[in-house]
């Protein structure tokens, strides 16, 4: 296609109307591009009013920008009107001066000070009604680590043993304040999940206690906010907002919840032997020996609680979602480092993957076993009534979201 060139035009051709074949198709695949990038991302916004503790701020903000608008015109008028009248060319003698006037020095004093102590009341009255946490409010511990969360209810033991937990997608109830205790295994982390509530740091040996809240139901987008490493990006999460009653049969059927055995000689099974045990022949470690599984011997926590891994719906904290979770589930297990860069689980692949500056050498596990422990993986399942997945609706996701 001919482009539409200065030459072209000078030597007197009309310029086409129709924008250049290149630019249209530039344009289409940009689009293209970030439609499908982002299949799975879903909007964040800090000016979600559904939230209590986002109005609240946005009506500090508001009051800040309205005074800050007052004080920009008084001082733009006074300035142009002092150019504009005291102009040397209409004004042979020397201005009149006025240096020592009090009244007007105490005036340029009082008018910024009365100004900040407006401001301070403001934000120390939204700072009186944000931080008081509520005593009997549901509380929420959090745990982030290279570069994943792990959610835990304190106040719920399970009948199996352990406290209720969950990783990578945190329950919460709609319509009350929740109580968040948030603390990091390793670096600086920070917890961003806009649309429910402020952010918070995530300091290693330090618990930084808040609230947050919601009106509408819904499933959240949170990110880790603070650049804590290969993974910063991939390090995400999603809040689920459900209505009091829901969150209370979640919590229920979590605390009653044991993992399934599986039936003698299933593929369930076999993964299940290979999760408790690894296989010492070639090298392959126990998952049991980093994640935890409710109901069964596995109960560490160097990884992400897989307790109810089959109701969720997110890998690789949340890195992938719905179906293109389910389809990386295997390659994942087989070399996670590989597909999420500084994923501190070892390979199962044979490749090799950097610990602490060190290249390792992960065991082997076959296709088969590890498709075998897929399977034991996704049978791991709340029962229907408790699965906060369904039906809740996705808070903002863009065109083509996946749930
Ligand atoms: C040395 C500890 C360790 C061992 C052993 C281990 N993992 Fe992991 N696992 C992790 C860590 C750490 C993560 C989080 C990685 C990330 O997202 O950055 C993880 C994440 C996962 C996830 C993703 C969870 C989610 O919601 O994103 C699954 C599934 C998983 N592991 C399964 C397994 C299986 C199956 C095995 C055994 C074949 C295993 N792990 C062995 C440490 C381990
Ligand atoms: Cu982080």
């Amino acid at each position: 296609m001919k482009l539409n060139t200065i030459q072209d035009r000078q030597s007197g051709t009309a310029r086409p109307r129709k924008r250049p074949a290149a630019f249209t198709a530039l344009a289409a695949g940009l689009a293209a591009t970030l439609l499908t990038g982002c299949q799975s991302e879903q909007l964040l916004s800090i000016g979600d009013m559904s939230s209590g503790y986002n109005k609240e701020i946005f009506w500090m903000s508001l009051w800040a920008i309205a005074l800050s608008i007052i004080v920009f015109v008084g001082v733009s008028w006074a300035l142009f009107y002092s150019v504009q009248k005291f102009r040397e060319d209409r004004h042979d003698a020397p201005p009149a001066q006025f240096h020592g006037n009090n009244r007007l020095e105490v005036i340029l004093v009082a008018v910024p000070v009365v100004i900040v102590i407006l401001l301070s009341v403001l934000t120390v009255r939204s700072m009186a009604r944000l931080n008081p946490v509520p005593v009997n409010a549901p509380k929420i511990d959090i745990l982030s680590k290279q570069f994943w969360w792990n959610f835990a209810y304190p106040t719920v033991t399970s009948d199996a043993g352990g406290t209720v937990a969950n990783g990578n997608e945190m329950v919460m109830p709609t319509g009350q304040p929740v109580v968040l205790n948030l603390t990091s295994g390793d670096v600086i982390h920070g917890f961003w999940a806009p649309n429910i509530g402020g952010q918070r740091h995530a300091l290693p040996s330090v618990i930084r206690t808040w609230k947050v809240d919601t009106e509408r139901p819904g499933v959240y987008q949170g990110n880790c906010s603070q650049l804590c490493g290969a993974s910063h990006a991939n390090m995400r999460y999603k809040v689920i907002a459900l209505e009091p009653e829901r969150y209370q049969a979640f919590l229920a059927a979590a605390k009653a919840y044991r993992a399934p055995t599986p039936a003698e000689g299933s593929a369930e099974a076999r993964g299940y032997t290979l999760f408790m045990q690894g296989k010492a022949s070639t090298g392959a470690l126990a998952c049991s020996a980093c994640h935890r599984v409710q109901g069964t011997p596995a109960a560490a926590g160097a990884g992400p609680d897989l307790s109810f891994f089959g109701t969720r719906r997110t890998l690789g904290a949340g890195m992938w979602e719905g179906e293109e979770a389910e389809k990386n589930l295997v390659p994942w297990i087989a070399n996670s480092p590989g597909m999420k860069p500084g994923a501190l689980m070892p390979t199962y692949d044979g490749s090799e993957y950097m610990v602490n500056g060190k290249m390792q050498k992960g065991g082997v596990l076959t296709r088969a076993e590890i498709e075998d422990i897929a399977a034991y993986l996704r049978s791991l399942k709340l029962p229907e009534e408790a699965d906060y997945w369904r039906g809740t609706p996705v808070y903002g996701a863009r065109a083509g979201g996946t749930q």
